[in-house]
């Protein structure tokens, strides 16, 4: 039986869910944007885009090659669609707008082009994350605040995963759906529907190099997971650390478990290292579609309200029952 394609599966939910035609039309666009970069990272040394692209990102982190022409495409696809009428990329400092010669449209689309940058030169999965919410009054040259809305707001999000399969994963809403690249065809075609995250978990994902740096709450709650059967939890924890939040999140759609990276006091000004925009609420969307849930260890972070298009967040996602105990604790605290 031949799985629905990516723009089949957008139409069927125009027909049956009312969903908007010139969404369905961005998300094509950023799928076709995910399919070069795919082929550029399997490219790798071939191409020459492996490497530091010698130049600092807003976040004063040094930017790979791949980076930056991931950032291209995706900027470079996104407005062409004539869906949006302004972008925001970790790669870059300010709201991009859409450039004259393409049409504007109703929606703004946040994006991390290449997330995980770090395991490109060692050939580790890396993956692009975006998410799409509602311009309300579409203008040529958004301005930072038209940005800084709820992730509650959101009506699309997703990631592509360039691993061993390249994936696309995406709710608008109602639920997650995956979708993988047949390489032969160049189409996205439906492979999971429905996808849920157990509310228990046997796996956790957390940096544990920066144990002495962590708050209280968190302590606590690692010392338990580590204590295994023997402890307060009575059962035993597996773990995990890819070092790309879009390999972490893609593993607990798969089979569970929770990703944490907390607030630690290396940074005490920062309240975490990853982005809100376009990394921890797109990802807590796909969460929340799966029956998991994600916080900042105080609140859901799609009720957060952004104070800046770059602002960083504390990341407790996946597995209801335990994002629910560790925010618990820091609520105890
Ligand atoms: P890079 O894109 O700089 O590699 O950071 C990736 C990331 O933002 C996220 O995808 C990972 O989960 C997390 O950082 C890894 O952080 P550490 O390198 O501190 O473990």
């Amino acid at each position: 039986m031949t799985s629905l394609s990516l723009q089949e599966y957008l139409s069927r939910e125009e027909a049956l869910a009312g969903s908007d035609p010139v969404l369905s039309r961005l998300l094509v666009g950023i799928s076709e944007a995910c399919k070069e970069i795919s082929a550029k990272v399997r490219e790798g040394a071939l191409a020459g885009v492996l490497g530091l692209a010698g130049s600092a990102n807003v976040q004063g982190e040094d930017q790979k090659k791949l980076d930056i022409i991931s950032n291209d495409i995706f900027v470079e696809a996104v407005a062409r669609t004539g869906a949006v009428c302004g972008m925001v990329s970790e790669e870059v400092p300010e709201p991009i707008a859409v450039p004259d010669e393409y049409a504007i449209g109703p929606y703004l689309a946040c994006f991390d082009p290449l997330d995980g940058s770090s395991n490109i030169d060692i050939n580790v999965s890396i993956g692009s994350i975006f998410a799409i919410q509602p311009a309300g009054r579409p203008k040529r040259q958004p301005a930072e605040g038209d940005f800084l809305i709820p992730g509650r707001s959101l009506v699309a999000a997703g990631y592509c995963m360039y691993g061993p399969q390249t994936i696309l994963a995406l709710t608008l809403g109602r639920g997650v759906v995956l979708f993988t690249l047949d390489d032969v065809t160049g189409t996205f075609r439906l492979t999971a529907e429905n996808v849920r995250v157990d509310r228990e978990a046997a796996e956790f994902a957390i940096n544990m190099s920066n144990e002495r740096f962590w708050e209280a709450p968190v302590k606590r709650y690692i010392s338990e997971l580590l204590a295994g059967k023997d402890g307060p939890r009575g059962k035993n924890y597996n773990m995990r650390w890819v070092a790309a939040m879009v390999a972490e999140v893609h593993r607990i759609l798969m089979r569970g478990g929770i990703f944490m990276y907390p607030k630690d006091a290396r940074n005490p000004s920062r309240p975490g290292k990853l982005r809100l925009l376009y990394e921890a609420n797109p990802m807590s969307m796909l969460m929340e579609n799966a029956g998991g849930a994600a916080t900042n260890g105080h609140q859901a972070i799609r009720d957060i309200v952004p104070q800046g298009i770059h602002e960083r967040v504390a990341v407790f996602l996946g597995a209801a029952e335990e994002v629910e105990l560790v925010t618990g604790y820091h609520k105890e605290a």
